[in-house]
């Protein structure tokens, strides 16, 4: 077992309560003596949950941070509040999946070719263990067996209108899955809390396992002939998912690989984290969790920005006739500031530099496209855009964010209706906020409620602090 998420004194006792794990049914065969990711967890879980209630024990009423009034009404940015085990975001160096930077996780997460394989990043977000190759195919075997819609589920997305937004639908079917669920089952049984992470575990993997048939259905129903492609239960998530969208491109299935490994996790402060996180609580099946998520990712400040990059872009070619001078795209940039609207994929609510995941988005361009047209369009964006929305003044952070560069990619592969595109980043969000809600349901994590006041109790509160403060 890794050591990265124990401390000694966890490990230890997890020795000792080796033998007292109760036993847990293997959910796949596989020749490999090696772990399965639940028992992996199961092995983790008992000194990790030791730990943390210690901690909490000895150092529950440390302070850790004052809150300003300015950040109440501020979205409550920066306020430490939530427990996020997967990733923490570092303004300067972005991202960190269990430590480890994207090019670290593209360097140790298994591959078939050059991209990591996105089950590996959900096994090392649950568990803190970089998966052998074998234990990933494993996953991805166990994940393709519960690939299957109910006809419940098949029909409703058959039957909504086209111009219903493809995030409308995705959420739909994700809550029609409900009556799927093992964990709601169990707990109208009254299955005791001690268990309630194994059923979370399950829905989550099965809820995994649905995403690419119905992201695919949502896709072929809105642009296409409504058939799907071919489905592989020999084949990892990311080639699923592409060939069932109807792509057999060997590049295109390496850009879901990619794509799905780095939208995943971005801390668990992000609406569509937060969100899930937070109905989860409530013990809301990780169906219903989920979808709560995803329809925070479906807000044009949050995820759909990268609907709204391919949309901006359009206009712009079609304005600029072929001209991208540093003048001309300049102008453009003003044009949307003066206009009141934001630059989409531009800007980060913690960030304060250029987002890694949009350089590993762009060194994947610069390695398969990079005379595409649209690449250079970006890439000329990247050096104006910066030193206008510096110059406007009002973003702390003039950078660029992943959406900036997502569709682009899609977009040379011949994906290019930009409504979709969300979608693509909900099912891989779905591999990062799940790993937490099985942790949360594993450590017996509360039902959040933090508090709120109205303005006129903030003014008494902040008028009783500042005269006791002279
Ligand atoms: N263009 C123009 N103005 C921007 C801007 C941008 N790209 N980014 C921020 N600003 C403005 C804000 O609207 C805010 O203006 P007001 O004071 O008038 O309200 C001001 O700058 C300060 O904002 P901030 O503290 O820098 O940023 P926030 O934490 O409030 O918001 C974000 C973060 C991402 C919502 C914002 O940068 C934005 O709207 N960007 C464009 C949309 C986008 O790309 N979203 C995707 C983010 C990644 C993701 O979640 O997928």
């Amino acid at each position: 077992m890794s050591s990265s998420i124990l401390s000694t004194q966890a490990r230890t006792l997890l020795s000792r309560q080796r033998s007292s794990i109760y036993l847990l049914p293997r959910l796949y065969t596989t020749a490999s003596p090696e772990r399965t990711l639940k028992e992996t967890f199961a092995n983790i879980i008992p000194a990790k949950a030791e730990e943390i209630k210690k901690f909490k024990k000895e150092h529950g009423k440390t302070v850790i941070g004052e809150v300003l009034l300015e950040q109440a009404y501020g979205g409550m940015r920066g306020i430490k509040g939530i427990v996020w085990e997967g990733s923490v975001l570092d303004p300067e160096e972005g991202i960190k999946f269990r430590g480890r930077t994207i090019p670290e996780i593209q360097n140790q997460l298994p591959k078939i070719n050059d991209e990591p394989l996105p089950e590996g990043l959900f096994w090392l977000l649950l568990t803190g263990e970089i998966p052998t190759l074998n234990q990933v195919n494993a996953l991805s075997a166990d994940l393709a067996s519960r690939s299957e819609l109910p006809d419940h589920v098949v029909q409703l997305l058959d039957n909504l209108p086209k111009h219903l937004h493809p995030m409308a639908q995705f959420s739909m079917a994700v809550t029609a899955l409900e009556s799927e669920s093992k964990f709601a089952k169990a707990y109208a049984q009254g299955v005791s809390k001690k268990d309630y992470w194994s059923y979370t575990f399950e829905d989550s993997l099965d809820l995994l396992g649905k995403l690419p048939n119905i992201a695919a259905k949502i896709y072929r129903n809105v642009f296409k002939d409504g058939k799907l492609g071919q489905f592989d239960a020999q084949a990892d998530y990311g080639k699923n998912l592409a060939n069932l969208m109807g792509y057999s491109n060997k590049d295109f299935i390496e850009l879901m690989r990619l794509y799905l490994t780095i939208h995943s996790d971005h801390e668990g402060g992000n609406v569509s984290a937060h969100t899930t996180h937070l109905v989860g609580s409530a013990l809301s099946s990780p169906y219903l969790s989920l979808a709560a998520g995803l329809n925070g990712l479906a807000g044009p400040l949050h995820g759909r920005a990268n609907q709204e990059v391919l949309e901006w872009l359009f206009k712009l070619r079609e304005e600029v006739k072929g001209d991208y001078s540093t003048e001309t795209i300049e102008k453009y940039l003003w044009d949307t500031l003066n206009s009141g609207r934001v630059v989409p994929g531009y800007g980060h609510a913690v960030l304060r530099k250029t987002d890694p995941r949009y350089m590993a988005q762009r060194e994947f361009a610069l390695k398969h496209f990079p005379d595409y047209e649209l690449f250079t369009l970006v890439s000329k964006i990247y050096e104006v855009a910066p030193k206008v929305l510096t110059k406007h003044g009002k973003t702390k952070n003039p950078w660029p964010n992943v959406d900036s560069h997502s569709g682009v990619l899609l977009q040379y592969y011949g994906l290019s209706e930009a409504s979709f595109y969300t979608v693509l980043f909900g099912v891989s969000r779905a591999f990062g906020v799940l790993p937490q809600l099985i942790i949360d349901r594993a450590v017996g994590a509360p039902i959040e409620r933090p508090k709120s006041f109205s303005t006129e109790k903030y003014m008494e509160l902040v008028k009783k602090i500042e005269s006791s403060s002279k």
